[in-house]
């Protein structure tokens, strides 16, 4: 069975969605795909500062972010590789979690160390906003906030562990939310320490 925790409308959470099995299994595809297709390093809009989470792309389109902006295009920024494909195993964790909304084009995967974090910020690169973007944590524990459609709006905070899944969507899609902190040494998943973060995205409106 698994626990769904509605946190507000259109947000829900899944804590333990992944049992440590699965939570391996996981991290050696990923792991398999960084030593095929590198993480690379994002930078800010405008200024070009870099970020402190490195990234990868699955699926036909990638999020990349870079001086001239934040978008998202079909090869990996620094090999012009085309990205990996989805794993099978992510393509049906969206589908149980989403009700097999049409398939997502982009599994982002970013690495956090111990000391990443990443700023509020909204997801809205997208041309489909009616799909949630699900998000799965694997490693080190982080401190998740959620707000509101305003930057300057309320925020709740919650703690993502490693293998605890998420889905945004609905009224909350558009809302702001980012990751305070890591909390180093919480997994024994990575060997490395630090934490993984995927969200699968519906880029393109299906056609229906
Ligand atoms: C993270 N997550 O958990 C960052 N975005 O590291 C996100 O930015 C995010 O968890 C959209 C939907 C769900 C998310
Ligand atoms: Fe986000």
């Amino acid at each position: 069975m698994t626990t769904r925790v509605e946190l507000k409308s259109g947000v829900v959470y899944f804590p333990g969605l992944l049992a440590r099995v699965a939570q391996e299994h996981l991290r050696d595809e990923i792991y398999t795909a960084i030593s095929e297709a590198q993480l690379f390093q994002s930078t800010m809009p405008r200024w070009g500062n870099p970020m402190s989470v490195k990234m990868l792309n699955l699926g036909t389109l990638g999020w990349v972010s870079d001086k001239s902006g934040y978008r998202y295009q079909k090869t990996h920024p620094v090999t012009n590789a085309s990205w990996p494909p989805i794993f099978p195993s992510l393509l049906k964790i969206w589908d149980q979690l989403t009700n097999a909304y049409a398939p997502p084009e982009a599994c982002l995967i970013n690495y956090y160390s111990a000391t990443a974090k990443m700023g509020l910020h909204q997801d809205r690169d997208e041309d489909d906003f009616n799909a949630p973007v699900v998000s799965l944590s694997l490693g080190d524990t982080a401190l998740f906030r959620i707000g509101t459609s305003e930057r300057a709006g309320p925020t709740q905070s919650i703690k993502l562990q490693s293998g605890d899944g998420l889905i945004f969507g609905g009224p909350a899609r558009l809302d702001f939310h980012g990751i305070d902190r890591i909390y180093k040494d919480t997994s024994t998943l990575l060997k490395e320490g630090g934490r993984f973060n995927l969200t699968m995205r519906r880029v393109t409106k299906p056609n229906l």
